[in-house]
């Protein structure tokens, strides 16, 4: 009954979803390899509970694979939309291609909902012509922008509100029932554009929030003052919800979606662009504080330090648009080079001086870099002991313990 083409991060788990909650659907991306590990009934990466979701589509034989697209009434297009760094505009060249496809295979009063995030007016300039320019103005849009997060998703999937915006209301409704099979959030049917902007709104919001708190860190520190124990206190307050401070914003989401606001509304985005300056400043602060404390300890090469955490936060394999990756980048154009890495999610070698092993890896330095706080770090801090630490994350209570 559904296609749902792009088996990533996103499409994968939804289309496991409504497969497992008895919807007949079609998982399609371009990616043979990925396909074909999914009809072997593998899956491509680690979420909480997608193993249980994937058994059970497969069990009531709600799920195929294929990197063809097939002939249905709904298509869900879940596919990447990165950003052009330069212009700093969605570049819909994915989104685009999928449509294209569907186009030359979907049967008349078929359903396109694009369940990417996209920047305000996307659709209208670039999908929207493709459907008129295919003589198919049959076919209805609709945008239902994905609101889960990477650790939680399952459960996020199941209880997040939605907002689904569609040209016509009555498909509209009929988007809501589909995704009703799973969703017990309230759905909020509205238009397309106001469903685009209120995506991008709410992870600006988030840089945002963010950013205020890593600000809050560099006048703290500058003060001498605790600036967890201040925005505990501030937070106390019922109308105050400060977020934590950390080594800068990563991921596909936060640190991307804002851009778009930027690029396309250049001189009024001014918050917006402010919150990504301090975020993305963050590397670079944790780079000055890794040389002040290298100061006070007499450490005077940066082999002896090593990064812990590549990924982009705790507990995702992710490491798209990491800090960690960021202040790697910062040090190559300092030219300093010999900085450690160890990540326990990252299993291949990604990055130079990487360790797979947490012993040899803590053997080897003196000044350790909380970058990501990992639940394997917090139920191993014993080993972390003997060392000198600068915690980015707020989560280490050893002696001899810096934070940010
Ligand atoms: N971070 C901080 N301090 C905090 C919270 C986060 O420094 O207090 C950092 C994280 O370490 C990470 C980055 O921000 O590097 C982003 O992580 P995140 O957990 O805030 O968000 P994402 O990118 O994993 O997922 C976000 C979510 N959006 C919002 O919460 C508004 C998610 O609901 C969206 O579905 C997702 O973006 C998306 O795909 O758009």
């Amino acid at each position: 009954m559904i296609n749902v083409i792009g088996l990533g991060y996103i499409g994968l788990p939804t289309a496991l979803m409504f497969a497992a909650n008895g919807i007949k659907t079609v998982g399609t991306d371009y990616n043979y390899g990925l396909v074909n590990t999914l009809q072997k009934k593998q899956l491509p990466f680690e979420e909480d509970g997608l193993n249980i979701i994937f058994s059970d589509a497969l069990s009531q034989n709600n799920i195929t694979f294929s990197t063809e697209y097939a002939i249905e009434d709904i298509y869900i297009v879940a596919v990447p939309t990165p950003y052009d760094k330069k212009t700093k505009k969605v570049d819909a060249k994915y989104i685009i291609n999928a449509v294209r496809t569907i186009l030359k295979v979907c049967p008349q009063n078929a359903i396109i909902v694009i369940e990417s995030t996209v920047s305000p007016g996307t659709i209208d300039q670039h999908v929207r012509p493709l459907i008129h320019n295919a003589n198919k103005d049959n076919i209805h849009l609709v945008h239902a922008p994905e609101r889960i997060i990477p650790g939680n998703m399952l459960a996020e999937l199941q209880n997040n509100p939605r907002t689904i915006g569609a040209d016509d209301p009555v498909i509209g409704e009929r988007i809501k029932t589909l995704y009703t099979s799973f969703c017990k959030g309230k759905i909020t049917v509205t238009d397309i554009r106001t469903a685009e902007m209120s995506k991008v709104v709410e992870n600006s919001f988030r840089d945002i929030n963010i950013a205020f708190a890593n600000e809050l860190a560099k006048i703290c520190h500058e003060s001498g003052l605790d600036v967890y124990e201040i925005i505990k206190i501030a937070n106390m307050h019922p109308r105050v919800n400060i977020l934590s401070p950390g080594p800068g914003v990563g991921g596909h989401c936060i640190s991307v979606d804002p851009w778009f606001l930027v690029g396309d509304y250049p001189g009024l985005a001014n918050i917006i662009l402010a919150a990504r300056k301090i975020n993305d400043s963050m590397p670079e602060y944790v780079l000055e504080r890794i040389s002040e404390i290298m100061k006070k300890h007499n450490i005077s090469t940066v082999e002896k330090i090593g990064l812990y955490g590549l990924t982009y936060k705790e507990n995702v394999n992710d490491t798209r648009e990491s800090p960690t990756l960021q202040l790697l980048e910062k040090m190559k154009k300092h030219l300093a080079f010999g900085i450690k890495v160890y990540d326990p999610y990252i299993k291949d070698s990604i990055v130079e001086n990487q360790y797979l092993d947490l012993d040899n890896f803590l053997n080897d330095i003196d000044l350790v870099v909380i970058m990501t706080a990992h639940d394997e770090l917090k139920n191993n801090l014993n080993k972390f002991k003997n060392k000198i630490i600068l915690d980015t994350r707020n989560c280490c209570c050893l002696k001899n313990t810096y934070k940010l």
